[in-house]
């Protein structure tokens, strides 16, 4: 019998592996992501990885953090699968160990999902039972001796082509299934209907309306209001937890005089709220665009708490998301006049579904990381001497109040000026104090007041304009800092964003032409 070429085994590895994957999506389909091996060995791996290669992660893909980790894990599995087409042999099957090793690992991830089960484990079963069999069949080398013994093809000169057009067919069938499976399982479990038919109850208070002039006029700056498809998202989550609100449940419970459980109805005895609260990610770097403005609408913690008795000792309320993810915020921050939100619409629609539908907390003057837990469904007293957080756990301070920032939006870095009066601006935030002041400097001249945007509330980012003369043609800097309501001015002290947010102030070069 012929030998089989390493390239071709290589690729009945990788179709094997496709095999496996296309199956396992089909058979998951009616069970919804908690089967789905593939996302729950990347969150796995995205709860496993150091916290310094999460930050670089997030800092260098942002928002596309999770494709860029989709992208990787399928990487890994081909060059697995590669390896494993490779070692197999008719009488030691290595290669199928290995693929049994890799379905046992994630059926094991599976199972350490929050919510999961063990039907979901049926997928993953069948679709390694499925890519042991192809692989087998591949390294049988039945499709080689059936083109050996027959001659009778002129061209056919390669004897291992019949088992690689074998291989590159079912390659394509198992990418195709997974396709299918993934799409039509996304659609079958996924609560975008849910969202459409929710109509918000009414307000018992609205938030103040926005003056005028918030937003300065002449030069080309973030709306004052962040549209809900231009927030900036983060979260550990690389499938979108799908929470109908018929199967969300709110428990609260530790250091409390009565337990309670709230399903999303028993809300409505409580006062709704609107509220207007810029977001800030703890990741962003100074100068960075992971903040947003948005109005909210929900229930005050504060009341919430008050229903179930807090006990005097708690100091934290450890939340905990649908998909396992927690934030520890202080009790202080949760009950004080800031009014701390368990939202459900944002900017008059239902919470889009990767903003946390169809609850999320927004707690105005926090990090995100401490405070804004999305899909949230559980609430614990506890204190910060006996739980740690998500993010706390991989070396974050375990609080978060947000540091005085600004940036400046324009000019971009390396833009042209042209040579007359021109605009420049930005935005400053310091949640929860409040910005007094914006300054600006240009090159190494004085700091020069820059005009303010109306302010809305101390829970509201500023934004600023300032106007300048580009006369010196050449390259030239710009600087901003912000002062707060507390008087105090942002330091130029360079902190990075780990453990507590990145300070310093944030310069732009740009070049006046002419
Ligand atoms: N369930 C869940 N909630 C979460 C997170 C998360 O990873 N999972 N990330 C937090 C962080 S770090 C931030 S900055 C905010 C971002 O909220 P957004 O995505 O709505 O902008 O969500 C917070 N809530
Ligand atoms: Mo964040």
């Amino acid at each position: 019998m012929t030998a089989i070429a390493p390239g071709t085994r290589m690729l009945c590895g990788i179709s094997a592996a496709a095999i496996t994957l296309g199956v396992s999506a089909l058979a998951a389909i009616p069970l919804g992501a908690s089967a789905d091996a593939r996302t729950a060995v990347g969150s796995t791996v995205i709860d496993r990885t150091p916290g310094p290669v999460k930050e670089w992660a997030i800092q260098t893909f942002a928002t596309f953090d999770k494709l860029f980790l989709t992208s990787a894990v399928l990487v890994v599995i081909a060059i697995l699968a590669a390896l494993a087409g490779l070692l197999e042999r008719r009488r030691v099957p290595i290669g199928s160990v290995m693929f049994a090793a890799a379905g046992a690992a994630g059926c094991a991830a599976v199972l350490t999902r929050t919510g999961a089960g063990p039907l979901d484990l049926v997928p993953t079963v069948l679709g390694a039972v499925a890519g042991i069999a192809a692989l087998r069949f591949f390294i049988s080398g039945r499709l080689l001796d059936g083109a050996a013994s027959a001659p009778t093809s002129t061209t056919d000169t390669d004897p291992g082509r019949r088992l690689s057009l074998a291989a590159l067919g079912l390659l394509g069938l198992g990418t195709l299934a997974t396709a299918l499976g993934s799409v039509y399982g996304g659609r079958l479990n996924s609560v975008a209907g849910d969202r459409k038919s929710f109509t918000p109850p009414p307000l018992a208070k609205p938030a103040p309306p926005v003056p005028p002039g918030v937003q300065p006029p002449g030069v080309d700056l973030p709306s004052f209001v962040t549209d809900n498809a231009a927030f900036y998202r983060i979260d550990t989550a690389l499938s979108v937890p799908q929470l109908a609100r018929g199967d969300w449940q709110l428990r609260i419970h530790g250091l409390v005089d009565h337990e309670k459980t709230y399903r999303f109805d028993d809300l409505a005895s409580f006062e709704l709220i609107e509220k207007m609260v810029t977001l800030t990610c703890v990741s962003n770097p100074v100068g960075g665009d992971l903040i947003g403005n948005a109005v909210w609408t929900g229930y005050r913690v504060r009341d919430l708490l008050a229903a179930a008795g807090i006990h005097p000792d708690a100091d934290m309320v450890l939340s905990t998301s649908s998909d396992g993810f927690t934030a520890g915020t202080p009790v202080q921050a949760l009950t004080d006049d800031r009014d701390a939100l368990l939202a459900i619409t944002m900017n008059g629609q239902p919470l889009p579904v990767e903003h946390g539908y169809p609850v999320r907390l927004v707690v105005p003057g926090l990090y995100g990381y401490v405070s804004a837990t999305k899909w949230v469904v559980d609430l614990e007293l506890t204190r910060y001497d006996r739980a740690q957080a998500y993010w706390t756990k991989l070396g974050w301070s375990p609080k978060g109040p947000i540091k005085t920032e600004s940036r400046i939006d324009v000019p971009r870095s390396g833009a042209d000026v042209p040579r007359g009066p021109t605009r420049f601006g930005g935005v400053a935030w310091a949640q929860n104090r409040g910005v007094r002041a914006v300054e600006v400097r240009i090159d190494d001249g004085p700091w020069q007041p820059a005009t303010l945007g109306a302010a809305y509330s101390n829970d509201t980012w500023r934004l600023w304009s300032f106007d300048w003369q580009a006369e010196q043609p050449g390259l030239h800097t710009i600087t901003v800092r912000a002062t707060d309501n507390t008087g105090a001015v942002q330091t130029a002290d360079l902190a990075d964003v780990v453990p507590d947010g990145a300070t310093g102030w944030h310069s732009v070069d740009f070049a006046v032409k002419g």
